[in-house]
C-alpha cells in the first residue's frame, strides 16, 4: 500500500481489482522499471516484445468483451492504467492505445469480419494497433481534417496524411478517419496496402519510451469492407476518445504517486543542515500538500470509474478528471523535482521523465484549454468552439 494513500481509497477497491493491480504492479517491477531510464535515453521501446508480454497478461482491451478479451471492469483497467504509468506514461500509451482506441473502434463499430480479423489478434500483442485523427495542420479541431475517402466503384481511396500517431511504425493496423461525402468515416486499414508510408518522429523530449509518426496515404485503394461500417460521424473517434481519456485520468496518478515515493524516500535519506529534508516544515508542506491533492484525484478517478461501470460515465465528466488529473499530476511532477535539488534533473531518478512525459499527456487525447472548454460549455450551454 502507497504512504499516499492517507483516505485509505484502497479500500474501496474489490479482491478482484486489488488482485489485477497487484498482478500489473509486479510486471512493471520486472520488465518496466529496470529498463525504462535506458529506452527513455535511446528514445526507443521494444514495442512488440512489451505488447506480447503485455497480451499475455490480459491487459490489451482488457474492458472489452469477447475475442480473447479480458472483460474487466473500467475500475480494473483504470489500476492497470495507473500502475503502468508509475513505471511510464510510453509504456500506458502502448496500451491504452491498442485497447481504448484501435481494439475499442473496431469492437465498437467494426464489421463481424473486421473483429474477427483484427481483434484477437491485438489482444494477444501479436498485432499491433494505432490510430489516426490528428493531421499536420487540424490537432484540437478533427472535424476540419483534410484527409479524404472517396469512392470508386466498390473500392475507396483514402488521401491524407496523420501526424503525431502513437504506434505508427510498429503498428499491423490503422484506424484511420477520414472525411467522404457523407461526412467523417473510420477505416481499418492494414499498415502493408500500397501507399500507406509511416516517417517516426524522432527527437521527441517527452514521451521518450513510446513510438510516434506521421502516416501518408497517398491514394492508398480499399475494399468496402474496410470501411468501419458503424462509425458514422465525428461522435465515433470522440467516443474512442472518451475510453482513452479514462485510462489517463487513472495513469496520470500512477506518473504522480512514483514521483511522490521517489521524493519522500530522498528527503527522508538525505541530510541538509544536520536533518533529513523531510524534517523541514517547507519539505513537509510540499509533501502534504501534493498528497492531499494525489487524493482527491484517486477519489475522483474512481468516481468516475464506477459511473463508466454503471454505464453512466459522460463525456464532459470525463473531461473533468483528465483536466483536473493531468494538471495536478504534473505539478506534483514538477514539485518533487524540487525536492531532489540537482538529482531531481538526473536520469537516475525518474522524477524529470514524469514531468517530461506529462507535457505530452497534458497535450494528447484533447489538451487542458479543450477541457476547460467542453466543461465552459456544460455550464454556460454555449459552445466556444463554433
Ligand atoms: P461537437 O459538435 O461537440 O461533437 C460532434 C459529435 O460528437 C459528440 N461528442 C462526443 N461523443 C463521444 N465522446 C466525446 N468525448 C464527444 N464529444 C462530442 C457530440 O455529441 C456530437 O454528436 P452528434 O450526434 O450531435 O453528431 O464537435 P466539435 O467539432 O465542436 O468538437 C468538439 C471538441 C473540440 C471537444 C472535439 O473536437 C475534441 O475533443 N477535440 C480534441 C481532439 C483530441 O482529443 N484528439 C486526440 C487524438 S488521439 C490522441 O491524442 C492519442 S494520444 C495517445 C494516448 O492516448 O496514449
Ligand atoms: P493545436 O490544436 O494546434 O493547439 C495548440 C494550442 O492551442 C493548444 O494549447 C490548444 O489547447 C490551443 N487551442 C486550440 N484550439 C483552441 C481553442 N478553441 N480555444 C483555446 N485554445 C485552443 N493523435 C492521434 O490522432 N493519435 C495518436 O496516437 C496521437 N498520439 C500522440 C502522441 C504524442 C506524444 C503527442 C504529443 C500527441 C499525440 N497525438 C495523437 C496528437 C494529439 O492528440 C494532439 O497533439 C492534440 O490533440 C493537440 O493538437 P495540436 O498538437 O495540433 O495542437
Amino acid at each position: 500500500m502507497s504512504p499516499f494513500d492517507l483516505l485509505d481509497v484502497d479500500s474501496s477497491l474489490s479482491a478482484e481489482e486489488r488482485q489485477i493491480r497487484g498482478v500489473v504492479r509486479q510486471l512493471v517491477d520486472d520488465r518496466v522499471r529496470p529498463n525504462v531510464a535506458g529506452w527513455y535515453e535511446e528514445g526507443r521501446v521494444p514495442a512488440r516484445e512489451l505488447a506480447r508480454e503485455f497480451g499475455k497478461l490480459g491487459l490489451l482491451g482488457m474492458h472489452l468483451t469477447g475475442y480473447g478479451c479480458a472483460g474487466a471492469s473500467a475500475v480494473a483497467y483504470g489500476l492497470a492504467c495507473l500502475e503502468l504509468e508509475a513505471g511510464d506514461s510510453g509504456v500506458r500509451s502502448l496500451v491504452s492505445v491498442q485497447g481504448s482506441l484501435a481494439m475499442y473502434a473496431i469492437w465498437r463499430y467494426g464489421s463481424a469480419e473486421q473483429k474477427q480479423r483484427w481483434l484477437p489478434a491485438m489482444a494477444l500483442g501479436e498485432a499491433i494497433g494505432c490510430f489516426g485523427l490528428t493531421e499536420p495542420d487540424h490537432g484540437s479541431d478533427p472535424a476540419s481534417m483534410a484527409t479524404r475517402a472517396r469512392r470508386d466503384g466498390d473500392d475507396w481511396v483514402l488521401h491524407g496524411t496523420k501526424m503525431w500517431i502513437t504506434n505508427a511504425s510498429v503498428a499491423d493496423v490503422a484506424v484511420i478517419w477520414a472525411r467522404t461525402d457523407e461526412g467523417v468515416r473510420g477505416f481499418a486499414v492494414p499498415m502493408d496496402t500500397p501507399g500507406v508510408t509511416v516517417r517516426e518522429i524522432r527527437h521527441k523530449m517527452s514521451l521518450r519510451a513510446s513510438v510516434t509518426g506521421e502516416i501518408s496515404l497517398d491514394d492508398v485503394r480499399l475494399p468496402a469492407a474496410a470501411r468501419l461500417p458503424e462509425a458514422v460521424g465525428l461522435k465515433a473517434p470522440l467516443g474512442c476518445l472518451t475510453e482513452a481519456r479514462h485510462g489517463i485520468v487513472w495513469g496520470a496518478l500512477g506518473a504522480a504517486r512514483d514521483c511522490l515515493e521517489t521524493a519522500l524516500d530522498y528527503a527522508t535519506g538525505r541530510t541538509q543542515f544536520g536533518r533529513p529534508l523531510a524534517a523541514f516544515q517547507l519539505t513537509q508542506a510540499k509533501l502534504a500538500d501534493m498528497a492531499v491533492e494525489w487524493n482527491k484525484g484517486y477519489l475522483l478517478a474512481l468516481h468516475l470509474g464506477r459511473l463508466a461501470d454503471a454505464r453512466r460515465l459522460r463525456p464532459h465528466q470525463v473531461s473533468v478528471g483528465k483536466l483536473n488529473n493531468v494538471r495536478e499530476a504534473l505539478a506534483i511532477a514538477r514539485q518533487c523535482r524540487t525536492i531532489l535539488g540537482a538529482n531531481g534533473v538526473s536520469g537516475d531518478y525518474p522524477v524529470m521523465r514524469h514531468a517530461n512525459n506529462l507535457e505530452s499527456v497534458l497535450t494528447y487525447e484533447g489538451t487542458s484549454e479543450i477541457h476547460q472548454l467542453v466543461i465552459g460549455q456544460r455550464l454556460t450551454g454555449l459552445s466556444a468552439f463554433s
